[in-house]
């Protein structure tokens, strides 16, 4: 098995180069925007390319796996099973790519019997290639990275997405847990890129991400979440508090337990106070 996954690694790394490229090359020119849910859920002719590219070449190296990439698959998300999986965002940030705000990336992961086992997010434009492989620690352009030490909201960087405050019948519940988290963190970002703002925990420079809307779905968290606990963070469940499944992208990525668990209490005390 293990050699197998080498094969595996070796050709996904080859393959995140060239999708990487297509992104690069593409992010200070002009793109075909289309709205998919709404003018902030966004696809640009770049993102079906990039995908095609590296389902594409995926499919013909290894005609038995399966596939979960955010614009192939549709509206419900097929069931994860035993089979090598491929999960795959072609362009991450999309809305930065379109701005040309450098933090956009490409993803792929690979989980095998329900557990990722490679974790590749690459941004080409600040040249970071983040990769895990499980058991084998995390690492950024192949220096080994960890996770921050800070053991207190208090004294940490937080990032969140805030994109459940336009859908109607979630907006009172996100402003109060935007709210209560603001009050107590050290500071606040919202960068718009689920996987790399999940790197940036694994690589220190973050302490905690609470990262869930609409829009947001397994291939944002899969691969980084391998990142995250390989580099010695955690990644939970947001209402469970417990280790995340991936199927289920309501995720709190973070350097540790007390800090995630911190997250899980004051966003479960913001909701009981709207109802
Ligand atoms: C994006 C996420 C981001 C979120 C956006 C969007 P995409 O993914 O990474 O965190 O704020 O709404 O879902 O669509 O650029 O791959």
């Amino acid at each position: 098995a293990r050699y197998a996954e080498d094969v595996y690694y070796e050709f996904a790394i080859k393959l995140t180069h060239d999708a990487a490229q297509i992104l690069k090359a593409a992010i200070n020119g002009a793109k075909k925007v289309d709205e998919k849910l709404g003018n902030w859920d966004l696809v640009t002719e770049y993102d079906r390319k990039i995908e095609d590219v590296v389902i594409g070449q995926l499919k013909a190296k290894f005609p038995n796996h399966r596939f979960i990439g955010e614009e192939s698959t549709g509206k419900e998300l097929p069931e994860l099973t035993d089979d090598p999986t491929w999960i795959i965002d072609p362009i991450d940030g999309t809305t930065n790519f379109i701005h040309g705000f450098p933090h956009t990336c490409v993803v792929i992961g690979l989980s095998i019997k329900k557990e990722m086992v490679i974790g590749i997010v690459y941004n080409p434009v600040l040249e970071q290639l983040f990769t895990a492989r499980r058991g084998r620690g995390a690492f950024l352009n192949n220096k080994p990275i960890k996770v921050s030490n800070v053991q207190d909201l208090s004294k940490a960087l937080v990032c969140m997405e805030s994109g459940f405050i336009k859908v109607d019948h979630m907006r009172e519940k996100t402003i109060e847990r935007i709210r209560a988290i603001v009050l107590e963190a050290q500071g606040i970002r919202t960068l718009g890129v689920a996987a790399l703002t999940l790197c940036y925990v694994a690589m220190g420079i973050v302490e905690a991400y609470y990262i869930e809307g609409p829009g947001i779905s397994t291939w944002d968290i899969a691969a980084a979440s391998l990142i995250i606990s390989e580099a010695g963070g955690v990644v939970v469940d947001r209402e469970t508090g417990e280790k995340i499944n991936i199927m289920k992208p309501r995720a709190i990525g973070a350097c540790n337990e007390k800090i995630a668990n911190k997250l899980v209490e004051l966003i479960r005390e913001a909701d009981q106070r709207v109802k």
